[in-house]
């Protein structure tokens, strides 16, 4: 395995489920962290974390990644320290609502295409440049086991991370050659704030989601990513799928607890 010391790593959404858990073990491993997130007090909390547990040098930055203006000031404008990128983990990424294809809210298919695929693009167009100049570099995309298939309730949705996945694909093939390599991540149900989101607060809407089944945590996610970004430099993984053991798809879910 190849050691992780002293590398950069951004990772976007980071105030909270699997961008805060993935945060924790980079710099577990003695990362240098920028976490990116719209919530201050968050990011400052993660931030003193990170710093107290892993003596780690952290740079935060309070942002909406579906913001491109503030997007690329941040990419542009970022410490010297931090300016080199080694990991970028793209992993802001939000799910809003069920509705049916043809009942859609047109703002919150816009929301999800910003922020799960407009930034995706946004920020690996700043950082990859880089990443190819200096011949080093991964690049890791956290998609959803909804980015290899669809379901009821998910046109948007699932259609974003089919979006995250093709353009993984289509970037590992753009970089072949070089030693940036390119990895999707697709978890499949996780809980974190995941549920609370799409079903807008409705505690209990989203609590059913996990009833009667043990979903995967945050953690496991993390791990998966620390699994791709420790393969020794001739092993590129492609795309991990995780699913909960309860769970076969988004659709096929047992609930026998
Ligand atoms: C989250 C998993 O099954 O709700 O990406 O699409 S699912």
């Amino acid at each position: 395995t190849h050691s992780l010391r002293d590398q950069v790593v951004l990772v976007t959404g980071a105030s909270s489920g699997i961008g805060e858990a993935t945060a924790l073990r980079f710099a577990e491993e003695g990362c240098k962290l920028i976490i990116c997130a719209r919530r201050t007090d968050r990011l400052n909390e993660l931030k003193k974390k990170l710093v107290e547990q892993y003596e780690v040098p952290v740079h935060t930055a309070t942002l909406d990644v579906t913001d491109s203006a503030k997007l690329d000031e941040f990419c542009s404008q970022l410490p010297p320290e931090f300016k080199e990128v080694d990991i970028l983990v793209n992993n802001a990424g939000l799910a809003l609502g069920t509705a049916p294809v043809q009942e859609n809210s047109v703002e919150d298919a816009m929301t999800m295409i910003n922020t799960n695929c407009t930034s995706v693009v946004l920020v690996t167009r700043h950082f990859a440049p880089g990443m190819v100049e200096r011949n080093r570099g991964h690049i890791i995309n956290i998609s959803s086991i909804a980015g290899h298939y669809g379901y009821p309730g998910g046109s948007i949705y699932c259609g974003t991370k089919h979006f995250v996945r093709a353009f993984t694909d289509a970037a590992r093939h753009d970089l072949v050659g070089t030693d940036v390599r390119v990895t999707a991540i697709s978890p499949g149900a996780v809980q974190t704030e995941f549920s609370n989101i799409r079903f807008k607060g409705d505690g209990a809407k989203a609590d059913a989601v996990y009833d009667g089944m043990i979903p995967l945590t945050a953690q496991d996610v993390a791990d998966s990513v620390l699994y791709a970004a420790t393969r020794p430099a001739h092993v590129q993984i492609g795309d991990i799928i995780l699913y909960a053991s309860y769970q076969a798809s988004s659709f096929s879910v047992a609930r026998p607890l």
